[in-house]
């Protein structure tokens, strides 16, 4: 790789060492993360260390505890590649490598359950775990699970070997993780990106930010605007309509609505043109305005007008697989696989957008619950655990929340313990907020675990722990956002 910048190559020499360890393995198993960006961490990894010549094996987990843990002392592949996940558990992970039970090697960004040099116990990590924020890398902006697996799929290249294909599958990470800003993708994410356009697998091009430019007739594309909040058109369908009407554009053919990758690139112009004027007549402020257009990636291997054709549709997809189960039908799809499992992927995405409505209606109808420096609801069993972050990702800054505050939701789980998952803002990130600490410290104090990202992370407690855990988020909130305030 032609990087210079010195944390990045400090990243691409932990990823060649870790590349070596693998190169040595008879055999690995790869175990990753249920999401978008878990699933393609997965993609990378395997199709590199296939490339490599080893022999593998992947599998998924929901989660990694201490059951899943010692479940995985019973492998007979010689070594175990996290991805995805890990960091957050590396205390347990070196306990059980110590003793022998399994060889791992760390591929994350999550935030590790002991900071770099807090104690001399780290210095036994240092081999094989690869991890953005060792090297002062954003692992919540600059760089997903799956542009972590990228670098080391990029290390394990030998002879003609050229994985810079993959970078379209880091980009669906980092777009699933909500990685990317205003400005598109950030940090390392956009040099990978970079390269995948280099190589000719991606696109990206300045466009409308709005979801759904591949699969989405105009009106619906323009009514589920909600997070732009245009009046009278976003959540408006017949205000949505209306708009398009006005046009001075052909916006339908043989009776139908066109899509917006349908549209000439003069169209797409004037259609932008008449949203900002919209928007601007009708008081939105100009930040929401100009973020109505901001970078896309497109991955040009996939068909125009198709799911997978846009990073945020793709991502969508293989969340809608992964989080009902089936992440064997995600990572079917990463691989290229199409037919069988692309039409399986279809009907869990139908399944996942009904979920999600449903969860958005439960809030609208029920609210949350406001405390002094947070907010929270608890979905008891209405939300399935594992959709009920990105519920509360969505619902912050709606209507009867606050968009100042970070939001808990609760869920109860099929294993009979709760779910907690937190979204926060950059915003409250700047003034001190880190969740993954949050989520950590009031999960240990109920007897439970949890970590993640500053901006987002997640946690598993018992039942009936809830009201102490309230009280020890309300507590370490304090701690975080009065220490940087004084
Ligand atoms: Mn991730």
């Amino acid at each position: 790789m032609i990087l210079t910048d010195s944390a990045i190559s400090q990243l691409q020499n932990r990823a060649d060492q870790c590349a070596n360890y693998l190169l040595d393995s008879k055999s690995v198993l790869c175990i990753s993360h249920i999401d978008a960006d878990g699933l393609t961490s997965a993609a990378i990894a395997t199709q590199a260390i296939q490339r490599a010549n080893i022999p593998l094996e992947t599998a998924f987990s929901k989660r990694l505890g201490e059951p899943e843990l010692k479940q995985l002392t019973k492998t007979d592949h010689e070594t175990i590649l996290f991805t995805d996940f890990g960091s957050g558990q590396i205390e347990k992970i070196i306990e059980y490598s110590e003793k022998g039970n399994f060889n791992p090697i760390i591929c994350d960004h999550h935030q590790p359950s002991i900071a770099p040099s807090s104690n001399s116990h780290t210095l036994i990590d240092l081999d094989f775990h690869l991890n953005p924020l060792l090297f002062e890398i954003d692992g919540a902006s600059e760089l997903s699970g799956a542009g972590t697996c990228y670098f080391l799929a990029r290390a394990l290249e030998s002879g003609s070997v050229d994985n810079r294909d993959l970078a379209s599958l880091a980009v669906v990470g980092a777009i699933g993780d909500m990685q990317a800003r205003d400005k598109g993708l950030i940090g390392p994410n956009k040099i990978i990106a970079q390269e995948g356009v280099d190589k000719g697998v991606l696109d990206i091009k300045l466009d409308l930010a709005f979801y759904g430019k591949q699969t989405r007739p105009l009106p619906k594309l323009l009514e589920y605007s909600s997070e732009f909040g245009i009046p009278s058109i976003s959540n408006n369908p017949s205000g949505s309509i209306r708009f398009l009407k006005n046009l001075d554009i052909d916006v339908r053919e043989n009776g139908k609505w066109k899509f917006w990758v349908d549209l000439s690139h003069s169209d797409k112009k004037a259609i932008v043109n008449e949203l900002v004027k919209h928007a601007i007549s009708r008081g939105l402020s100009i930040d929401k305005i100009s973020s109505f257009i901001s970078p896309v990636y497109e991955l040009t291997q996939e068909l125009s007008g198709t799911a997978l054709r846009e990073a945020t549709e793709f991502s969508t997809i293989l969340n809608a697989t992964a989080r009902y189960g089936r992440p064997d039908v995600g990572l079917s799809i990463c691989l290229g696989n199409r037919n069988k499992s692309l039409t399986r992927a279809k009907n869990l995405l139908a399944v996942h957008r009904k979920n999600l409505a449903e969860g958005i209606g439960l809030l609208n109808r029920e609210g949350v619950v406001m405390e002094e420096n947070f907010q929270w609801f608890h979905a008891q069993d209405k939300i399935r655990d594992t959709i009920v972050g990105i519920v509360a990702g969505m619902v912050l800054g709606m209507d009867g929340t606050d968009p100042n505050k970070p939001i808990f939701a609760f869920a109860k789980t099929e294993e009979g313990d709760l779910k907690v998952s937190s979204r926060g803002t950059p915003i409250l990130v700047k003034n001190g907020l880190n969740l993954s600490e949050v989520m950590r410290i009031s999960a240990e104090h109920v007897g439970g675990e949890g970590g993640g990202h500053d901006i987002a992370a997640g946690a598993t407690i018992p039942l009936q722990t809830e009201k102490l855990f309230l009280e020890q988020i309300k507590t370490t909130l304090e701690l975080q956002l009065y220490n940087s305030s004084s």
